[in-house]
């Protein structure tokens, strides 16, 4: 079998989205996920520039192969672009495989490690009562686990901690960056009392979560993981920026609140100092960033043997076809936690026909072969790229800030 042809298609059915298709001389074909959010294009030239060229004629079944000879090939290794380019294609040589085999791709991974996916979904809300509502409504419609995020009184919503979370970030994306306000001591004593009232009103069943983007330093963040122990969170996600892997000791010292990281994260070399000091509980690398099934599969393998289990990013801006195949590499591997699932907008959904589905607080794979999911590009021809960003925040002093 070789590689006929690969086409990248960019469309943007509410987000933009790059999706590789690989087409063998066999007839068989093969569907990626590239999509880097605000920085599309950058991975279109990427592909159809640099990598493309070199991939006609190989033979689509030598997956780590091709997988190397990306990366070490280019002498440029890691980086975002870089790595959104090769898990695009790692994700649709799978699928080729797996369609080869005429297995779904969980089987070519060693096979079912369990039945259903637990996922978390988002809330926000602009002030704790409102939080709570959204929480209270998504517990009826059966969901196990809840991230909520709440406003900072007196400053206007901010990505990720207001009702701008993804699913609703609707005027929050613009053609240019909205920038916000961050006000790091007026958040840091809301969010316990946020968590207090959610435990009081649903109870302890409930597996409730926190996403903080980077925001604090080590020592604010091992405040507030002291702060929020009684409430016995699931996870605090991302308290600080991770480039400084060995800073997650000092937070270690002073807290046992579970942490999650890594939605930013391309390589193993990201964390591996993260993982092997065991600093966190949860590594959230995805399929689409992280060098396809073949990078995921390798940075859970590793992770393992430190405890730490997989939490796949999943929000908008990661295509179902990279959901897709998170959802195999969670159903097969043994160290599974936990799936981020947004949810998608109907337009979607229906460009991207896939056999997973979702039921209450889960979701299950299904049994299509390869990774079960396929782009409709009569569909995507229809929405065109549209510039799209999420916003940026500064300090109310005006100082630029992580978001
Ligand atoms: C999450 C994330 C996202 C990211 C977004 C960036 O936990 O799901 O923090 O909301 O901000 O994916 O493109
Ligand atoms: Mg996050």
């Amino acid at each position: 079998m070789k590689i006929k042809d690969i086409k990248v298609i960019v469309a943007s059915p509410g987000r933009n989205f790059v999706t590789v298709k690989i087409i063998t001389d066999e007839g068989l074909y093969g569907i990626g996920d590239a999509t880097v959010n605000g920085r599309e294009k950058a991975v279109v030239s990427y592909l159809v520039d640099h990598v493309i060229p070199c991939l006609i004629g190989r033979d689509p079944m030598q997956i780590e192969d091709i997988w190397q000879y990306l990366y070490k090939g280019a002498y440029w290794r890691r980086g975002p672009i870089t790595m959104a380019a090769i898990s695009g294609i790692d994700i649709a040589l799978w699928d080729i495989k797996a369609k080869a085999a005429n297995m779904p791709l969980y089987q070519l991974l060693g096979g079912s490690s369990r039945e259903r996916i637990m996922i978390y979904q988002h809330v926000g809300g602009l002030d704790i009562n409102e939080v709570v509502e959204g929480v209270v409504r998504l517990k009826e419609r059966g969901l196990v686990a809840i991230r909520a995020q709440v406003s900072i009184p007196g400053l206007p919503p901010i990505y990720g901690t207001g009702p701008s979370t993804d699913q609703s970030a609707g005027g929050m994306i613009q053609a240019r960056p909205v920038e916000e306000v961050w006000s790091t001591h007026k958040y840091m004593p809301l969010v316990p009392k946020l968590f207090e009232k959610l435990r009081d009103t649903v109870g302890w069943d409930l597996h409730l979560l926190h996403d903080v983007h980077h925001r604090l330093t080590p020592i604010e963040a091992a405040r507030l993981g002291k702060d929020l122990e009684p409430f016995r969170l699931f996870w605090l996600e991302d308290p600080v920026p991770a480039e400084l892997q060995e800073g997650f000791r000092l937070i270690r010292q002073h807290t046992t609140q579970p942490i999650a990281l890594g939605e930013i994260f391309n390589t193993i070399w990201d964390c591996q100092q993260l993982i092997a000091e065991q600093l966190i509980d949860y590594i959230r690398v995805t399929s689409v960033h992280a060098g396809g099934v073949t990078g995921i599969k390798r940075i859970f393998d590793f992770a393992s043997i430190y405890h730490v289990r997989s939490a796949c990013h999943g929000p908008m801006d990661v295509s179902p076809v990279a959901m897709g195949a998170n959802l195999h590499v969670d159903r097969a591997i043994p160290n599974f936690g936990i799936q981020e699932y947004s949810g998608y907008l109907e337009e979607t959904h229906a460009m991207f026909p896939h056999a997973f589905a979702q039921s209450g607080g889960y979701l299950t794979t299904g049994e299509a072969i390869g990774h079960g999911v396929d782009i409709d590009e009569k569909i995507a021809a229809k929405y065109p790229y549209e510039a799209a960003y999420l916003p940026v925040a500064r300090a109310e002093d005006g100082t630029m800030w992580s978001w």
